[in-house]
């Protein structure tokens, strides 16, 4: 895997070339295996952005008039290339972000039914008809798209997360100038590439493999009319800033601190199975992940005991190899920073260790960005209860009752997902009632979401409208209401 025909040169889709870039280079490699080179290139600088930017501006008229089925036949085709690919290409995401080669080939096919939910978009209603309080008229409500989007998209889903932004886009009539994370940028040219085969007119979509600076740039560039980003709370917060400074519409998706609840009467097997999933799927890198864990005090023993013996056997590797469950985090740096905060908290007072924790000492496991799947228990709060490190690092609680337990899921600045294992109505109805999350699971992991229904947090995990499903219309569209008379 490490000969020069694996490294692929990178290009930028401007104004509907493949360009090579006019900035520094990228060397892009796998977290797995740090001296393998995956892809490399140019990075994209400010010209090139203007380029997009201003092809992007050229592009949206035609686009936003071409009729809204043909919009999503260009999705729809897009999404078969994906399936086609699906194989081959969740292998290069494998090896470049380093999720298993089962999560790898999975989400390209996810990446796919979202494209073809949006495909299918024009088949569904759109629009309102209101009745008049006045004679000869109606209301109609009709959407429009909002123009050109900037689309920033982080390294974690290198293609399902772009897909779920990009589809809703296109498919409601706009156009999109795209940063994705520079840890993956093989798996956005993908996409982009599967795009353009699909069909989609020059212009319409823009790649720019770039930094933080050109990302600024592209965020606050006068050609752009919105953006969507998901990404950390911290970067979110700061575009969040800029775009009201210049009254841009944002949607951002952010960090989480996800907690799953196991009550008294929870079917404990069921509750480590996705307690281990939604944990250390991915290295916990998902902000759906769980990273909390509350469990009712009768059976916290019994559950902690199956859960560490679990997550002590889980099997560490690369995660193109079978049987792995969960290869690297993203990069060196990541690795460093997780295992400088587990180091930080288990020399305070109240922070016991009770899997994980320990750097590996093995050759492979050493080299590559490998975190071990670490359970900590806490006899209170603590900047591991509190803070999103975006590894396989889980806090153990315990609480006393039902309703104890879910004061405990609520408290974090953040509210994306949250689980919980129990059979009660009266718990499930307690938290359907008073859990301040965006998502909630009732017997199964915080982590996943089905294209056709909203996603997105609340508190300091989301900012704007919800992604997925009909909820993305509610960003990529504005309403025009319209009093027609005449119309009998
Ligand atoms: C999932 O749980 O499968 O960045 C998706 C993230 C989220 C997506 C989670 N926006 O991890």
């Amino acid at each position: 895997m490490t000969t020069s025909e694996a490294v692929r040169p990178l290009r930028h889709l401007v104004a509907g070339d493949w360009a090579e870039g006019g900035g520094d280079e990228l060397v892009d490699t796998n977290p797995a295996r740090p001296a393998e080179v995956v892809a490399r290139g140019a990075l994209a600088d400010r010209a090139d952005l203007d380029r997009a930017v201003a092809a992007a501006r050229r592009a949206y008229p035609g686009w936003a008039a071409t009729p809204h089925a043909a919009r999503g036949a260009i999705l729809t085709r897009a999404a078969e290339i994906l399936e086609r690919n699906a194989g081959a290409w969740g292998q290069e995401l494998s090896r470049e972000e380093g999720k298993t080669l089962g999560e790898g080939v999975g989400e390209v096919r996810r990446a796919g039914e979202i494209l073809r939910y949006y495909g299918a978009e024009a088949q569904r209603p759109q629009g309102e008809v209101f009745a008049s309080p006045r004679v000869g008229e109606r209301i109609h409500v009709v959407r429009r798209p909002i123009g050109v989007v900037a689309v920033v998209t982080p390294f974690n889903f290198p293609i399902a997360i772009p897909a779920w932004k990009i589809a809703p886009a296109l498919s409601y009539g706009n156009v999109v100038v795209w940063k994705p994370a520079t840890a993956v940028p093989l798996l956005a040219s993908r996409l982009a590439e599967a795009l353009v085969e699909a069909g989609l007119p020059e212009g319409v979509l823009a790649l720019l493999i770039t930094g933080g600076a050109v990302g600024n740039d592209l965020v606050t560039h006068e050609g752009v009319d919105a953006v969507t980003f998901t990404g950390s709370t911290p970067v979110g917060r700061r575009l969040i800033a800029l775009c009201g400074e210049l009254g841009r519409p944002i949607q951002t998706e952010m960090g989480g601190k996800n907690a799953a609840a196991v009550l008294a009467d929870a079917d404990l097997e069921l509750a480590v199975d996705d307690v281990v999933a939604g944990a250390f799927r991915s290295s916990g890198q998902k902000c759906t992940a769980t990273s909390r864990l509350i469990v009712a005090e009768q059976v916290a023993d019994d559950l902690l005991g199956m859960l560490v013996e679990r997550t002590r056997a889980l099997p560490v590797g690369d995660p193109l190899a079978e049987g792995v469950f969960l290869g690297p985090v993203i990069s060196a740096p990541a690795r460093d920073g997780i295992q400088a905060a587990v180091d930080r908290g288990v020399r305070r007072p109240g922070v016991d260790l009770l899997a994980g924790g320990d750097p590996y000492r093995d050759a492979f496991l050493a080299r590559g960005a490998f975190v071990a799947p670490t359970v900590v228990e806490l006899a209170g709060d603590d900047p591991l209860w509190r803070d999103e490190l975006f590894g396989p690092v889980l806090a153990v609680r315990r609480a006393p009752d039902d309703r104890a337990a879910l004061d405990l899921v609520n408290d974090s600045v953040y509210g994306l997902s949250a689980a919980v294992f129990t059979d009660s109505l009266a718990a499930v109805s307690a938290a359907m009632e008073t859990l301040d999350v965006g998502v909630l699971h009732i017997n199964s992991e915080t982590a996943g979401a089905d294209p056709h229904v909203p996603f997105g947090g609340n508190k300091a995990s989301g900012f704007g409208p919800k992604e997925q499903g009909g909820a993305a219309r509610e960003f990529f569209t504005t309403t025009k209401t319209i009093y027609l008379r005449g119309a009998g």
